[in-house]
């Protein structure tokens, strides 16, 4: 017989009686002007599960978030998992048409939204199979307020097995699908990930430029630091490296959290003549697409930090391969952080060998229980116990990984397989070039082909350009994979969390045919 699991919760996990007995008047959020203890943040949260379970709110029922990262989003988040409901957060740049699909789709009882989002959220308020909760973030924190009529909430009991919350991701195409999360998964990224690569300490200030409906946020932003009884500091505002500019220098935060394009854009801040100060950044993480070679040296150079590349996802909740700190390598993800396991199979669906591409599969306890009402793409996803990711990668004889692409993005040239990555991280390193995307095409012939697209940097866009951009190829890479065309673009088309949207790409290069 199976052991039934014991009980767990994780606001008891983050704020339980001891933990505050020691923590407690230590700064657990930063935000705008305010400040938020771990005393101070359970009794917002306390706030939140009392308004929460008042509007009818009962176990296993789904509350949508959709709030700008900040404490109420912390409190509110806490709040849902403790009365046992489940917390949805939800991009806040979505189109107002994206978010009633989630809504609807995991068909939430309570949306807890912002005023400033007003113009998404009066639609909101329309709807009739949920009741809206406004928030004010500008306004002082509510358990100042209301403290003394909302004491301790009892927590309805759950265990590490219960559903806890749902995470919307789309992919690079389709119809967003949300990953169902259980209470005990954050444990397991803090114990896997967080423990063993970001070593933090009570002293540390954590920042990250991905928000916390992001998978990659909430990780960075709320089970980390809370997990540590570290400082987590909050910003609603879009990173721009003039706000970040201000972030490190007047919040000095020790462990930041960026993007590749992020931290491109950081670096051509730097070089225009203004300055960034990380004098008080120990620890540089970047997640969500490869971070190109060209990015980490140029980084350890101006600043002497290593920016610690590693791959995660929506469905295994975090970062699952990386770099270590003092062993980072330009180019990889990294290699397998404990806890996981990570399989490369081949088109015969055995495992490949040493330096060969294959599908990765990963293994772990932080994985997705399946996508919410998707049985079907769940079992298609999930196979005794292995995620499939979409990625390929291989592995070095010193088990370091490299991404070779999503797996529906790589393509076949003359018959090779041709990896976008590769050819961007080349034309990368050319002077002029800012960004770049290589998708397939076809020629005049209908052959397939490559054909990039670049955003340039001080420079013209001429025919001139190209064929020097196409020579620097030619000179670093075997002729099928020198882009054929070449076409320069104001700016590179991105989701809200940082990747290329290649589809994107893929039909304009398929409607542009064999011209460029
Ligand atoms: C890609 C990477 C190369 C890869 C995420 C950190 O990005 C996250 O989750 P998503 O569900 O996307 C997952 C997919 O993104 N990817 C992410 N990181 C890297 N590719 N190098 C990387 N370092 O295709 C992966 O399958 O949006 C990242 C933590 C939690 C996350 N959810």
């Amino acid at each position: 017989m199976k052991e039934s699991p014991s009980k767990f919760n994780l606001l008891d996990y983050f704020l339980n009686p001891a933990r505050l007995a020691r923590l407690g008047h230590r700064t657990a959020i930063e935000f705008r002007h305010k400040r938020l203890t771990y005393n101070d943040l359970r009794g917002e949260v306390d706030y939140w599960a009392r308004k929460i379970t008042d509007s009818g709110i009962t176990q296993s029922d789904r509350v949508a978030l959709a709030l700008l990262d900040s404490p109420e989003l912390i409190a509110s988040f806490l709040a849902t998992v403790s009365v046992g409901a489940i917390a949805v957060p939800i991009n806040t740049f979505l189109s107002r048409d994206e978010i009633q699909f989630i809504i609807a789709d995991c068909d939430a009882q309570l949306v807890i939204t912002e005023s400033e989002l007003a113009p998404k959220a009066n639609a909101l308020s329309t709807g009739d199979k949920f009741s809206v909760m406004f928030v004010d973030t500008h306004a002082r924190p509510c358990f100042e307020l209301e403290r003394e009529a909302y004491g301790s909430q009892s927590q309805t009991e759950t265990t590490g097995e219960s559903p806890a919350f749902l995470l919307y991701t789309s992919g690079s195409t389709g119809a967003p699908k949300g990953a169902l999360h259980l209470h005990g998964a954050i444990p397991v990224t803090v114990e896997n990930y967080s423990d063993s690569i970001l070593r933090l300490t009570e002293e540390d200030r954590l920042y990250s430029s991905s928000r916390l409906f992001f998978a990659y946020g909430l990780g960075n932003s709320l089970s980390f630091p809370l997990a540590a009884g570290a400082t987590v500091i909050l910003d609603s505002e879009r990173p721009t490296p003039e706000r970040l500019a201000r972030i490190f220098a007047e919040r000095r935060p020790s462990v930041f959290f960026g993007v590749p394009a992020l931290y491109r854009a950081l670096l051509d801040y730097n070089g225009s003549g203004e300055r960034l100060d990380l004098s008080s950044v120990r620890l540089c993480v970047s997640a969500g697409e490869a971070l190109p070679a060209k990015i980490f040296e140029d980084w350890r150079r101006e600043f002497g930090l290593e920016i610690l590349d590693g791959i995660g996802s929506t469905e295994m909740l975090h970062i699952f391969i990386s770099n270590r700190a003092g062993e980072a390598r330009g180019g990889s993800s990294g290699r397998i952080v404990e806890g996981y396991e990570a399989r490369l199979v081949g088109d015969n669906g055995g495992e490949v060998g040493v330096d060969e591409a294959g599908k990765l599969w990963v293994k772990g306890a932080s994985a997705m229980a399946g996508y919410w009402n998707r049985e079907e793409l769940t079992r298609a996803t999930i196979r005794d116990g292995w995620v499939r990711t979409g990625d390929v990668y291989r592995r070095d004889a010193e088990e370091f990984f490299y991404h070779v692409g999503r797996s529906d993005d790589c393509f076949k040239v003359r018959g090779l397989w041709v990896s976008p990555v590769e050819i961007e991280s080349v034309l990368l390193t050319h002077k002029a070039v800012a960004d770049a995307a290589v998708v397939a095409a076809k020629d005049e012939q209908g052959l397939a082909t490559a054909r990039a697209y670049l955003v340039i940097r001080n420079a013209e866009g001429s025919e001139e350009l190209k064929r020097e951009l196409r020579d620097f190829a030619a000179a670093r890479l075997p002729q099928y994979k020198v882009p054929a065309q070449i076409e320069f673009i104001n700016e590179m088309p991105r989701t809200s969390t940082g990747k290329i949207q290649r589809y994107r790409l893929r039909a304009a290069a398929q409607q542009r045919g064999s011209e460029g």
